[in-house]
């Protein structure tokens, strides 16, 4: 019997910086990205994404092999700075990339999904304050609604913001990612202004644009486990999921933050004015999907001196070469707890997928056993949650390729694809081969 019905849509994922290179190509501008990687000691072995896979030029040879995998769907991002190189400015070129792939997508009948906002903001607009400034909305709403005008109706769904935990927290209070701010304050007003750019979007191509696309938000979720049932671990718990999930989907399903994590924040942030009541009815606005990147669990203990009294603790779970717990079960678990408190909408798992230290061996493959297993897990949790009525409508894959993986630059590889990043040459892993097998048999 198949697991997955002929509906379900099987795609894989990448992202603009990761992938394309081409930085300073046709007109592209710079992103904090380009500004971040450039910085000495910000990333790994001060790798940059200049050329990352040469995706911009390779992309018609790149479609074959998503293909090749026998997939329904590519989901992709779109670089900013390639549209507006500089405020107000349109580049029609940097367009005509994303209008190529996708025509070259839908020749090869695989549906484009594509996410506004993955990471790379342009650097004019971090000079007048990036996200931390409410100028963002202005800036993010003309991009998005001629990114709208021009590819609305060749596009199958839409993502507005992909992980604003990783773009505001990441960015800007732990400061390992671009922009590098260390500052709670600029997190949360960048956190904010993420999310309503996400709400406005939504107005924007439903309300304005009339458009029927299917159009939602991607969060990473990770749910924490305390490492013993005290009541300090417990609380060490709750602030972990508090800063990394609530605040998100508290927001976007409840219309309101978490207040026991505004209570918390009050430590390091004194002003909320920030947030005006207005703003809570445009983020919590009615989408038809809500995206999932699911990679793992988190186990915390009570912490007295770290900001939020909670610190990782030690975990006996295997691990990708990330150090990430492999936890399908804690996946699941994380799935029925948002049917519980938050939605009702499609679920589709928009990233999901590990990092494990691949080589090409003798034979000339990538035999990447525990990926597959991975992705096995995954998918079988998957299917049964599909079973008890969960409703999850699709898996994107991450990653096609080996890519710059931020702050780890080269070094971790996410790929179903090897990439040699000194020749640019592409060799299918097992993971892959795995992969189109279990799409062809709808089955695992
Ligand atoms: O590579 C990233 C991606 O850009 C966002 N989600 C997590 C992935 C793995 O770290």
């Amino acid at each position: 019997m198949e697991k997955f019905d002929r509906n379900f849509i099987f795609g894989t994922a990448t992202s603009s910086y990761q992938v394309e290179g081409a930085v300073s190509e046709d007109g592209r501008s710079p992103s904090i990205w380009d500004t971040f990687s450039t910085t000495p000691g910000k990333v790994m072995q001060g790798d940059t994404g200049a050329v990352a896979c040469n995706h911009y030029h390779l992309y018609k040879d790149d479609v074959k092999l998503i293909k090749s995998l026998g997939v329904d769907s590519y989901r992709f991002s779109i670089a900013w700075p390639r549209i507006f190189p500089e405020e107000g400015v349109y580049n029609e070129t940097g367009m005509q990339f994303y209008k190529n792939l996708i025509a070259e997508l839908k020749e090869n009948n695989i549906k484009p999904v594509v996410t506004l906002y993955h990471w790379d903001l342009p650097q004019w607009a971090q000079d007048q304050g990036g996200w931390v400034s409410r100028k963002s909305l202005k800036w993010f709403r003309s991009y998005a609604q001629k990114v709208f005008r021009e590819l609305d109706g060749e596009v199958d769904s839409w993502i507005t913001q992909n992980e604003p935990w990783c773009a505001a927290f990441l960015g800007y209070h732990q400061g390992v990612h671009a922009p590098g701010h260390t500052n709670m304050d600029d997190a949360l007003k960048a956190a904010h202004h993420i999310l309503i750019s996400h709400g406005q979007t939504v107005n924007l191509l439903k309300q304005e644009m009339q458009s029927s696309t299917p159009i939602g938000i991607t969060l990473n979720l990770s749910p924490f486990y305390p490492a013993t049932k005290t009541l300090n671990n417990e609380i060490a718990a709750n602030n972990a999921d508090g800063y990394t999930n609530r605040w998100f989907l508290d927001p976007i399903f409840k219309g309101s933050y978490p207040s026991d994590m505004i209570n918390l924040f009050s430590k390091y942030v004194h002003d909320f004015s920030f947030i005006k009541d207005e703003d809570m009815e445009l983020i919590a606005v009615d989408c038809d999907f809500f995206g999932i990147n699911f990679y793992n669990r988190q186990l915390v203990e009570f912490h007295a001196a770290s900001d939020y009294l909670y610190r990782p603790a030690y975990s006996d779970y295997d691990k990708t070469e990330m150090g990430w717990d492999i936890s399908p079960v804690e996946f699941q678990e994380l799935i029925r707890r948002l049917r519980r408190e938050y939605t009702a909408l499609p679920i589709i798992i928009t990233e999901n997928g590990a990092c494990f230290p691949d080589q090409i061996t003798e034979d000339g493959e990538v035999h990447d056993v525990e990926r597959t297993n991975y992705v096995k897990k995954h998918l079988q949790a998957i299917a049964e949650l599909n079973d008890e009525g969960m409703n999850i409508s699709g898996y994107f894959l991450w990653s096609l390729f080996d890519n710059f993986e931020w702050a780890f630059g080269y070094e971790k590889r996410f790929g179903i694809i090897y990439v040699d990043f000194e020749n640019q040459q592409r060799t299918v892993k097992d993971s892959a081969k795995f992969y189109r097998n279990a799409i062809a048999a709808r089955n695992l």
